[in-house]
């Protein structure tokens, strides 16, 4: 087993994966950014290596500083967590040069499903159902109007190299087929600086659902059921749950079985995870494979009991599956909400700075993967993903229970949340009744305002930090020790 590894992220992924490497009896070894200088997964780590600045090209996204602080360190392997380097190709094919075992798939593996259009050949080639379409890109928006009418509209073009929604259109007659060609081609080529695109039946509603699947380098694979993303605003997942509302005992065995197949056809090792949408009459579809551990990944350990960050680790180091396919059963019900700073009130932009107050829940059945402290400032250069908070529960009505206490026991001030959002989300009736589908949030909770207004909350913050004991000031910033800004000085873009 490895005895030090380095990890090339930063946040809560960072610590998430940092505590099973303790457990593990690994070292822990940090990289961090200017911006970083005092952020948790640097006081959580063994060992912590400075990087460069702030920007990502700097730091998090810099292949040459990652290989030189792991050679600096003597790191045996590279855990890339989920974002900047984790689904990077090259990465992953440097480490394996530089003899720095990379904890994800093959490079190759990655390359291969990382192009939508060979992913969905691979998938056809193997018994798994995908969503019909063009298996090849098409430069010449004049030569696609035949292939929409054979697919049948509505269509949608996606792009080759895509995921998460960027360069996708949604073309319902022949007349705008050209336009979205236009835009979604020079949209994919600024986000992947590649243009290519290639079109799909366009499915109405569906919903995305998940499957988790691990994979060793001895050819045992194994699944570990799925995950229901389907509450999402603007390509962003916000609240996960397993097991899915939406599957039978059977669509759940078929599906995983899907998974295990797909996972074959790409010659998969280590953790990954299989995407399909699933439509009314309870059809499922491949839709991609993310080579990665995902962000909801805690929903899957706590129905499951696995720890998907051991597993990875144990993968790498050559290790066979610690458990067999008649072992894993989901027991209970998960749910997770994601904890951004973020402004429900201006479109959920984001709402970096000073976590001036912090309580987070406890108790029963919750778990909360947190990359912030009260004191921390939220930097600007990064995704502002301050905490995932999981709870588990015997069935979804306990889990709702759950989580609606969970969420009603947080508090963060300095920064604005979803919580309040999210609450209200959780308790609706589409939720309760597990009518979930991708586009339930745009429709149900477009224009949500909060209860409280941004002058009282404001006042509450400075309350809260005069209350709260002096905050935790990182070692090595001496200077920074007397000065307590005053939350009028910090609330920054607030107007009062
Ligand atoms: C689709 C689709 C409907 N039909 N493909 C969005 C992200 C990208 N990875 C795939 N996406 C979709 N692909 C076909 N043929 C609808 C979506 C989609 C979606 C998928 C999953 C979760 C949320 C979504 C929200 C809007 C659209």
């Amino acid at each position: 087993m490895f005895r030090k590894i380095l990890i090339a992220n930063r946040g809560e992924i960072a610590v998430r994966i940092m505590r099973t490497c303790k457990e593990m009896g690994i070292a822990a070894v940090a990289v961090h950014s200017e911006a970083d200088r005092s952020a948790l997964h640097v006081q959580t780590a063994d060992e912590a290596i400075f990087i460069g600045g702030s920007e990502p090209r700097e730091s998090y996204l810099n292949i040459e500083k990652i290989i030189g602080a792991a050679r600096a360190c003597g790191a045996e392997a590279i855990h890339p967590g989920y974002g900047f380097l984790a689904e990077n190709g090259a990465f992953a094919e440097r480490c394996e040069a530089e003899r720095f075992r990379f904890i994800g798939p093959p490079a190759a593996v990655i390359r291969s499903l990382g192009d939508k259009t060979t992913a969905r050949t691979l998938m056809l080639n193997s018994a798994v159902p995908v969503i019909p379409g063009m298996t090849e890109t098409e430069e010449n928006p004049d030569n696609l109007a035949g292939q929409a009418r054979e697919i049948g509209y509505p269509v949608l073009l996606k792009a080759a190299a895509g995921g998460g929604g960027k360069g996708m259109r949604v073309v319902s007659d022949p007349e705008k087929l050209k336009d979205a060609f236009d835009e979604a081609t020079s949209e994919a080529q600024n986000a992947f600086g590649n243009g290519a695109l290639y079109l799909e039946k366009y499915l109405e509603r569906p919903r995305h659902v998940e499957i988790q699947i691990l994979a060793d380098a001895h050819g045992h694979i194994v699944h570990l059921c799925e995950r229901e993303c389907s509450l999402q605003r603007r390509h962003q997942k916000i609240i996960e749950e397993s097991p899915s509302p939406a599957l039978s005992r059977a669509l759940r065995e078929a599906m995983g079985e899907a998974a295990v197949n797909a996972a074959r056809a790409a010659g998969y090792v280590n953790a990954g995870t299989v995407e399909f949408l699933l439509d009314a009459q309870g059809r499922f579809y491949f839709l991609e494979v993310n080579t990665r551990l995902q962000v909801e990944h805690p929903v899957t350990e706590m129905v499951t009991g696995i720890d998907l960050v051991r597993e990875q680790i144990r993968i790498a180091a050559g290790e066979p599956l610690s458990w067999r396919q008649e072992e894993i059963q989901p027991r209970g019900h998960a749910i997770e909400c994601r904890i951004y700073a973020e402004d429900p009130e201006r479109g959920f932009i984001p709402s970096p700075g000073e976590i001036l107050y912090l309580k987070e829940p406890a108790g029963p059945g919750i778990r909360v993967d947190s990359g912030i402290y009260s004191g921390f400032t939220v930097p600007t250069a990064y995704d502002p993903i301050l905490s995932k908070l999981i709870v588990h529960a015997g069935d979804r009505p306990g889990a709702i229970e759950r989580m609606v206490r969970a969420l009603s026991e947080y508090v963060v001030l300095g920064v604005r949340t979803p919580v309040e959002f999210l609450l209200e989300v959780i308790r609706s009736d589409p939720f309760r009744s597990g009518e979930t589908h991708t586009r339930l949030i745009d429709e149900r909770f477009a224009g949500w305002k909060p209860s409280m207004s941004r002058a009282d909350l404001a006042c509450l913050a400075y309350a809260a930090s005069r209350l709260s004991p002096r905050k935790a000031v990182p070692s090595g910033t001496g200077s920074e020790r007397d000065h307590f800004p005053s939350p009028w000085e910090t609330l920054g873009g607030w107007s009062l």
